[in-house]
């Protein structure tokens, strides 16, 4: 099979020639066709069956033990001009990147298949949404891109009226990691990766499409590519209001995005509704507002901490048709991870009896991949072609200290300072030390495929008379007191800000004026059954003036760090932040 696009029969050929394939398959997206591909893995053990009574049509797959994570510093966005690229990313000219690249692909699919998947980002018919082909030697991939995107027939009929996509090429490769680069060429929309069968590293409809290479599509088109889930509340009297919130990976995304509000709320008729748990596109309607969509179909999300109390609505969604990577099984082969329950597990993520020397049995990054459309909460929403309106932007991190439960932006520049500003305390879903405090602006450090200075100044740029802009938030649901607990509930009680966030967005709630922006007091949110410390209440709610005055310090040589490039406008915000602390 061939398109009925010359400029995508060119690269496939072109591909084939460098790669060598035995076979190439043109992927249409059909249910014969993952069943063929299901069948070849499970005899080759890339998939294991799981307990068909209890998970029907469930799979699971364990990677290579050096290959479980997104690898940041293999990561690079090749422009002409490495400013373009900023600080924020590691840079290689296109020249180098391709050259480097190419060598490694040289071959490397002798003897394997060459699946051609195009797939499209976002509901089929949407102007918003946007399309590309990756070329994989991995049926895993191709199984993966099938669950997390519009793939096949429909997608490359989109693509073929278009005439554009953008072009991903990964390969398994050795699984060496110093023979493991992914590297984006936003400048021809081209990605490429080679020797990780991983995630984010290898759906690269995922981060490195709907993110690296589209935030730098969305600069030049003037619209948002954002690492936020999409999440709507409907209140009792049937209105529904939708919050884009921005977390850095594994920070409770997929649990917010489905959050079961407190027994007081559903009973007096609130609802929540899933849109997208961890990518938002946005652009401006004629109305002013932002009208976001979710580029993804499923969800690709952290398995540990994932039980019935924390997040009923995903585990739901696993019963069946699920592809798990990476989690560890019982004695009869059901899926199990640490935080699910309290059996004891028979077999560790790495296939040997689990032994608890050997650490968690569920590696801390295992995934579960799974259709959106198999969640409780689903939203018919995700699939319109216009996209939902955005009441609230929310910014978030994992801050044990300083940082209290939530606050409002005065205004849209102050609330880039606030994303720009964010910080969190690193996880496992990046190799590196975990816990460690670093600046992730938006929650799109790993993610932004341009300079930080240039995206901030995007950002200011929707401002303007005819916008009807959300409001921006920032909340912190990780603050911890002295003795290093938790001091808020989170979770279902999370629901409690959203409503406190509605109210302001609709001109009804209380909140008090701050040199860090608008608080809530402990009165005007509903903290009903919420049993909260002297401790908690102050750190919550307060501001520790001393904490700001270092804090906005910080934030200004952090700005300061990307030279002439970084809006004045942001400097503007933090002088004032300064100024304001005293
Ligand atoms: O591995 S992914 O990048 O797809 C998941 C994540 O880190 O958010
Ligand atoms: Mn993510």
């Amino acid at each position: 099979m061939t398109s009925r696009l010359p400029a995508l029969n060119d690269w496939v050929d072109q591909v084939a020639a460098l790669t060598r394939p035995a076979a190439i398959h043109w992927c249409d997206g059909s249910d014969e066709e993952n069943q063929a591909l299901v069948a070849r893995m499970q005899a080759d053990g890339t998939l294991l069956p799981l307990n068909a009574d209890t998970h029907p049509n469930c799979w699971l797959h364990r990677s290579h033990p050096e290959d479980v994570a997104r690898v940041e510093h293999l990561t690079f966005v090749c422009t002409e001009d490495r400013d373009d690229a900023g600080p924020n990313n590691h840079w290689m000219s296109p020249a180098d990147g391709h050259a480097q690249m190419d060598e490694l692909f040289e071959g490397c699919m002798e003897g394997r298949t060459m699946y051609v998947i195009p797939y499209c980002m976002g509901p089929i018919d949407s102007p918003l949404s946007r399309c590309g082909v990756e070329i994989t030697d991995s049926p895993y991939v191709v199984a993966n891109m099938r669950l997390m995107t519009r793939m096949g027939a429909l997608a490359l009929a989109r693509i073929e009226r278009e005439g554009s996509f953008v072009k991903g090429l990964h390969s398994t490769g050795e699984l060496d990691p110093k023979r493991r680069f992914i590297m984006h060429f936003p400048e021809e929309l081209t990605i490429k990766s080679y020797g990780s069968g991983y995630g984010g590293n290898a759906l690269l409809g995922k981060k490195c499409h709907a993110l690296r290479i589209a935030s730098w599509q969305a600069r030049e088109e003037g619209w948002l590519a954002e690492h936020m889930l999409i999440v709507g509340i409907e209140n009792p009297q049937g209105q529904t209001h939708y919050i884009a919130a921005a977390f850095p990976s594994a920070c409770g995304k997929t649990n917010l995005a489905m959050l079961i509000p407190p027994d007081a709320y559903r009973e007096a008729g609130w609802k929540v509704w899933t849109v997208g748990d961890d990518i938002c596109w946005m652009r401006p309607g004629p109305d002013g507002r932002l009208w976001a969509i979710n580029p993804e179909a499923g969800f690709f999300g952290v398995a540990p901490g994932t039980s019935e109390q924390s997040n009923p609505n995903a585990l739901a969604s696993l019963q069946s048709n699920a592809i798990f990577t990476n989690v560890a099984v019982t004695d009869d082969n059901q899926p199990w991870w640490e935080g699910l329950d309290k059996r004891t597990p028979a077999i560790d993520w790495q296939g040997r009896a689990f032994d608890p020397a050997n650490g968690p049995a569920a590696h801390p990054n295992a995934r579960f991949t799974v259709s959106a459309r198999q969640t409780p909460s689903w939203s018919e929403k995700a699939e319109d072609p216009q996209g939902v309106p955005i009441s609230a932007i929310v910014f978030g991190g994992r801050r044990a200290s300083l940082v209290p439960l939530v606050f409002e932006a005065r205004d849209w520049a102050h609330g880039v300072l606030i994303g720009a500003s964010m910080g969190s305390e690193t996880t496992a879903a990046a190799t590196g030390a975990v816990g460690v405090m670093r600046r992730d602006p938006m929650a799109m450090k790993p993610f932004c495929g341009y300079n930080f200075a240039d995206y901030f100044g995007h950002w200011l740029s929707f401002d303007g008379d005819e916008a009807k802009l959300p409001k921006i938030f920032h909340v912190n649901w990780f603050r911890k007191g002295d003795g290093g607990d938790f001091l808020w509930p989170g979770f279902g009680d999370n629901m409690r800000v959203l409503e406190w966030m509605i109210g302001r967005v609709k001109g009804e709630a209380e909140g008090v004026d701050t040199p860090i922006g608008i608080l809530p007091t402990p009165e005007a949110l509903n903290l009903d059954g919420v049993d909260l410390t002297g401790e908690a209440r102050e750190k919550l709610f307060g501001v520790d003036t001393d904490g700001w005055k270092a804090e906005a310090a910080s934030i200004g040589e952090y700005l300061s760090s990307y030279g002439e490039a970084m809006p004045d406008a942001l400097h503007a915000q933090q002088r004032r932040l300064a100024e304001a602390l005293g």
